[in-house]
């Protein structure tokens, strides 16, 4: 049985992703059956869709609203995402018809974060407090007099003032004169896997226009230079605030576009207010996964991860088997299926049979239409 993939993409600030709703499918980590191998080959621009990650929509597990997992092109699973969670809402706001006011409580691996969609179509996120000790981050760094870990580290032979902050994910901060100028390509590659960071990490550097004005280029973790980052853009302000170069509300200029980030001083808690945009609706072709043995077109094997965890790789032996990805031609381990995976997999079977491939592209496509019928109505002045 070959599977169907219904996805949706969005960008904000150029930033991309494939959004996956897997909200009422159960609570199984393999819904989707994803493994680091499909991730790069749809992320892939040129054999695949093209993302720069891929973001699933999950049940809740600790009283939010729903779970958001989100995977980086390279396959690696970071904490959180920025922009990544301003589609998300762009995107449940979409597939729901909601609209402003409206707030969801998400669950990710960097704790509960609450994206909120604003009257002017922006989404404006709390993303919690920064991280700002070596072993939350992590960093080798030490904690300067600045209340950040700061230090010398050296890159490519050649000394950098580097600082750090966290949002859940690492990011390094470097102030620079002219970031025009940065060679970010050799720069960025060569920080992301320093040794002061265990965990790899994001690479920021950044130019200080006036207090309130920062312009700054993303080198990604997993994904290399992408056209913004909202975690970093959040990292970036506070190490800049701490730095004694930043107010705490500045507008934030990447390559895609300006963030506003607020660091409130009575909560703590770092504020992101950006744009997020859907692109198109879309189903795989089932090929796109091959059998699932052979290697990916064109991406390349990325180093083993260290912090981010990596998805269940293909072909695990019969004692660590995912009956949701492994067991598609029968069970091979009856005694260890979860009940609620048995029972999904049940219902996906039970619909599947009872549909010719007519019906299936015909659910598929009605699916996608009156997700599209929604979002144009929405864009619509409302009749009184
Ligand atoms: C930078 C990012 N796109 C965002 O907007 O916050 C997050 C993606 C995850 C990042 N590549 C990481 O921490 O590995």
């Amino acid at each position: 049985m070959q599977q169907v993939l219904q996805f949706s993409k969005y960008q904000g600030l150029g930033n991309d992703f494939l959004l996956l709703d897997g909200r009422s499918l159960g609570d199984s980590e393999d819904v989707f059956g994803l493994t680091p191998e499909w991730v790069r080959r749809l992320c892939d621009r040129r054999f695949g869709v093209g993302a720069d990650g891929v973001i699933l929509a999950l049940p809740p597990r600790e009283g939010g609203e729903l779970r958001m997992r989100i995977f980086n092109a390279d396959g690696t699973e970071p904490e959180m995402c920025g922009n990544g969670i301003r589609c998300l809402a762009r995107f449940l706001a979409d597939s729901d018809g909601d609209v402003a006011p409206r707030r969801w409580e998400v669950e990710t691996l960097a704790g509960r974060i609450v994206p909120a969609l604003a009257e002017d179509g922006r989404i404006r996120v709390d993303m919690g407090a920064p991280f700002l000790t070596p072993e939350t981050i992590p960093t080798g760094l030490a904690v300067g007099v600045e209340g950040l870990p700061v230090g010398m580290l050296e890159v490519l032979g050649e000394p950098m003032a580097v600082a750090a902050a966290g949002m859940g994910n690492p990011h390094a901060v470097v102030p620079v004169d002219d970031v025009a100028a940065i060679d970010l390509e050799s720069l960025g590659a060569a920080l992301e896997v320093h040794e002061a960071f265990p965990a790899r990490t994001n690479v920021h550097f950044v130019q200080v226009l006036t207090p309130d004005h920062l312009v700054m280029r993303v080198w990604e973790r997993g994904a290399g230079p992408t056209l913004a980052c909202g975690t970093g853009a959040c990292a970036t302000l506070v190490a800049c605030h701490l730095l004694g170069l930043a107010d705490r509300q500045a507008r934030l200029d990447l390559p895609g576009g300006p963030l506003e980030i607020d660091w409130d001083e009575a909560s703590g808690h770092v504020f992101m207010t950006g744009p997020a945009e859907a692109v198109f609706d879309g189903v795989v072709a089932p090929s796109l996964f091959g059998t699932g043995d052979e290697r990916p077109p064109a991406a390349e094997t990325p180093p083993p991860p260290t912090t981010p965890s990596a998805l269940v790789e293909t072909e695990p032996s019969l004692d660590s088997i995912d009956c949701a990805t492994v067991c598609v031609n029968g069970c091979l381990r009856p005694e260890a299926c979860a009940s609620a995976s048995a029972e999904a997999r049940a219902r996906v079977t039970a619909l599947l049979e009872g549909c010719s491939l007519d019906d299936l592209v015909a659910l598929a496509g009605e699916s996608l239409e009156s997700r599209t019928r929604g979002r144009l109505c929405r864009d619509e002045p409302a009749v009184s």
